[in-house]
């Protein structure tokens, strides 16, 4: 299917999916906590997105940091290199800690470098007494991976596990990151001008989790999570009447806005599906920018949730659709850009 797109189009879907990330996460972040108000945020858009508004750069967090060094691992050397990548996240955080990293995977980090990656896998598993982590932190930066193996399903799923198993090794958090990447890979796959159906769209992920879910899951009763996060998606479509939206507080209350994985992924996917429209209340003419908008004005984890609704609809709707406005207050576009560009050179897609 990606071959049908041509490769200029291709291109642009990488430089708006890895722009997504970054600026849904630099937009986001002065938010994280926050019980969410579209008021406030649509007033803040509305600022930056404006032609001559002057404000302080936003900054990225850890979500792009670690984006950053999957990008990075997968041009330097492909197809991966998973100790290689292991080194780049600890480089990476030991080079600027004040990211906002997740409490729990610093420990990762620490422990990666005193063991001096011996076994790469080791800390994660450790984490949570055992558990590992469910937490959003390997979905979150894991954009790199359906761009680079676009016409590879199988390694793009292998690159996405051995990826999140470095920090996240609980079942939650590795399939929270499989979702992500295979939403991604499905907005990669639509022109720019067509819409998803959304029923098509949640269809075609439950039938792709089947394969992931089903076993048992310590302390978790469905065996199917993310099959029912989609399932609610579906209903939020559904119960939605023209006089009548969906609030903010019931989309909140139905899949979460959480650090964890599974309270976090099914809401990004949900904001790119329904912000492909107008959403009452929420003025933004175009759909990438209102996608990440819309995240925002949930509430709760959300650089990371803004992150990985933008790098959804950035793979759908290609660099085209970015602000140049919005771009202007964001660090690291430029360098994004160019991360984005050598790594359509490396991948199948760029015609090597
Ligand atoms: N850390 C943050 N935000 C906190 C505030 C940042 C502040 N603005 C600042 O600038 O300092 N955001 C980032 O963390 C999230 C990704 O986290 P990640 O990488 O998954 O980390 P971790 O520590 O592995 O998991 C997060 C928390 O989830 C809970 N948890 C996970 N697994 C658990 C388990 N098995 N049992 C119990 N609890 C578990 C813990 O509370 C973890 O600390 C993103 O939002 C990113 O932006
Ligand atoms: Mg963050
Ligand atoms: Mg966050």
């Amino acid at each position: 299917m990606a071959v049908l797109l041509d490769s200029v189009l291709m291109k642009a879907k990488f430089r708006g999916c890895m722009l997504g990330t970054l600026m849904g996460d630099c937009l986001g972040a002065p938010f994280e906590g926050d019980p969410g108000s579209r008021a406030i945020v649509q007033k803040y858009f509305d600022k930056i997105d404006g032609e001559y508004t002057k404000s302080p750069i936003k900054m990225y967090t850890d979500d792009t940091a670690m984006t950053k060094s999957i990008a990075k691992c997968l041009i330097d050397k492909p197809p991966f290199d998973y100790k290689y990548l292991a080194k780049l996240f600890v480089k990476e955080y030991f080079k600027e800690r004040r990211r906002g990293y997740g409490p729990g995977v610093t420990q990762v980090f620490n422990k990666l470098r005193s063991y001096k990656y011996e076994d790469i896998y080791k800390p994660a598993k450790e984490q949570f007494e055992g558990t590992g982590s469910y937490g959003n932190g390997g979905a979150m930066r894991i954009s790199p991976i359906p761009l680079f193996f676009a016409n590879n399903y199988d390694a793009l799923i292998e690159a996405v596990v051995k990826s999140t198993e470095i920090t996240h090794t609980h079942t939650l958090g590795v399939n929270g990151s499989i979702l992500q990447a295979i939403a991604i890979h499905q907005g990669l796959m639509l022109h720019p001008e067509e819409k998803a159906d959304y029923k098509v769209f949640i269809e075609k992920l439950i039938g792709k989790m089947k394969k992931f879910e089903g076993g048992e899951i310590k302390d978790i009763d469905d065996p199917s999570p993310y099959q029912s996060q989609l399932k609610r998606i579906q209903k939020l479509f559904e119960i939605e009447k023209p006089n009548e939206p969906v609030s903010d507080d019931e989309v909140v209350a139905c899949l979460g806005n959480s650090i964890s994985a599974l309270h976090s992924v099914p809401t990004a996917i949900y904001c790119y599906l329904r912000a492909q429209n107008d959403i009452p209340d929420l003025k933004a003419d175009n759909p990438f920018r209102r996608s990440i908008q819309y995240a925002i004005s949930l509430g709760g984890d959300t650089d990371t949730i803004a992150a990985m609704t933008g790098s959804i609809a950035g793979a759908h709707y290609g660099e085209r659709f970015v602000s140049e406005n919005m771009k202007k207050h964001c660090e690291f576009v430029k360098e994004m850009v160019e991360l984005a560009d050598d790594l359509f050179k490396v991948s199948d897609l760029g015609g090597k």
